[in-house]
């Protein structure tokens, strides 16, 4: 039997106490109202699951800004694709409770994807339905209960939303959830594919890049977020060229604030090149570039359950916060596409205040 596929579009929306958001601005201050994660648009929807089945979940952030650790309860979520890009491999990442020390859970930036296959726990003699927890390790408790009791303003007064059930899970034990699953109905006994039955489902192009590939220009990118070093106090602004008083932030690519008419970053189509990505250290960067993905490394669960680097391919990697800027290598190949695209941060606002660039692929 194959899989059942479920889609995640993660989202965090900002709503105020009373449910509502009539103006933008007021969100930014009030940091509690951001980590709201809605999926497909519902908060706290119900996964349903049969014992021993296997589901393949495939997860979206479509958010803001704010990383997700995701973990279930009970359950190990097996990797097998990030960014839209087989693995190759199954990364068995651990279940939410309880979790080994040093291995964490998998983390989800703005801008990821990340493919998991789900085997649900068999049900005890007896029993008719199991309930567990989808949860985000990073989100603070407190703020999802405070997030979750807004929600269920809302829910109240919405007829079709059953309340009740949600209000007695929030009673004492779900926080940090995302979303209730659900094991119930007859046993389906299904197997988990091996890392060696994934192996040749890697895509034939992505085989990793030898050092004697690496005949183009090295690239540098350097993220800095809230950059103030170029603006003169009459506000005349060497890098967006603005003379408004609003020039004050700058979240720029290079120590550039993005510019249409800034000269795009070169690169030579059938040659492949090593990137060296900054981050500030100060946010945690998503760096995100469109058309071709790179190679780069992670620390990821291995067999041995404790945490290894492992190389994979990717279109999004983040570049950790945490005061230290550090250096992320990647190396990528420009295959078959000739023209213009962007690379930018993937917190959105980050992006809109500059942190991105203009790309070239050319003969
Ligand atoms: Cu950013």
């Amino acid at each position: 039997m194959a899989a059942e596929q479920k889609v995640f579009v993660l989202q965090q929306i900002r709503f105020g106490p009373d449910g509502k958001l009539e103006d933008f601005d007021k969100a930014i201050p009030d940091r509690q109202w951001s980590r709201n994660i809605t999926v497909n648009g519902v908060f706290v929807p119900t996964i349903r699951i049969h014992p021993g089945e296997v589901q393949r979940w495939r997860f979206v952030h479509a958010g803001v800004e704010d990383n997700i650790a995701l973990a279930l309860d009970g359950h190990q979520l097996h990797e097998i694709a990030a960014d839209g890009l087989a693995l190759g491999r199954r990364v068995d990442w651990p279940a939410a409770e309880p979790s080994q020390e040093g291995v964490r859970e998998l983390l989800l930036g703005p801008g990821y994807r990340s493919d998991v296959l789900v085997k649900a726990a068999p049900l005890a003699p007896g029993e008719t339905s199991k309930e567990y927890f989808l949860r985000d390790g990073m989100l603070p408790a407190a703020l999802s209960l405070q997030a979750a009791t807004a929600a269920i303003r809302v829910a109240q007064s919405r007829a079709a939303f059953n309340a009740g059930d949600l209000i007695a899970d929030i009673g004492n034990k779900p926080q940090r959830i995302i979303a209730r699953v659900l094991v119930e109905g007859a046993a389906r006994e299904m197997a988990l594919p091996s890392g060696e039955e994934l192996r040749d489902r890697i895509p034939s192009d992505l085989v990793p890049i030898r050092d004697e590939e690496l005949t183009d220009v090295e690239q540098s990118v350097r993220f800095d977020g809230m950059s103030r070093r170029s603006c003169t106090p009459d506000g005349n602004c060497p890098i967006c060229q603005t003379e408004t008083s609003d020039c004050k932030l700058h979240f720029t690519s290079n120590e550039r604030v993005f510019m249409p008419e800034h000269a795009p970053r070169m690169l030579k189509l059938g040659q492949a090149s090593k990137w060296t990505i900054t981050g500030d250290g100060i946010f945690p960067h998503p760096f995100h570039i469109h058309v071709n993905p790179f190679e780069v490394e992670r620390d990821e669960p291995a067999q041995d359950g404790k945490m290894h680097r492992a190389k994979l391919w990717k279109d999004t990697i983040i570049l950790p916060a945490g005061g230290q800027p550090k250096l992320i290598v990647i190396r990528s190949r420009y295959m078959d596409y000739e023209g213009e695209f962007v690379m930018h941060c993937h917190i959105l606002g980050h992006e809109d205040m500059g942190m991105m660039e203009r790309v070239k692929i050319a003969k």
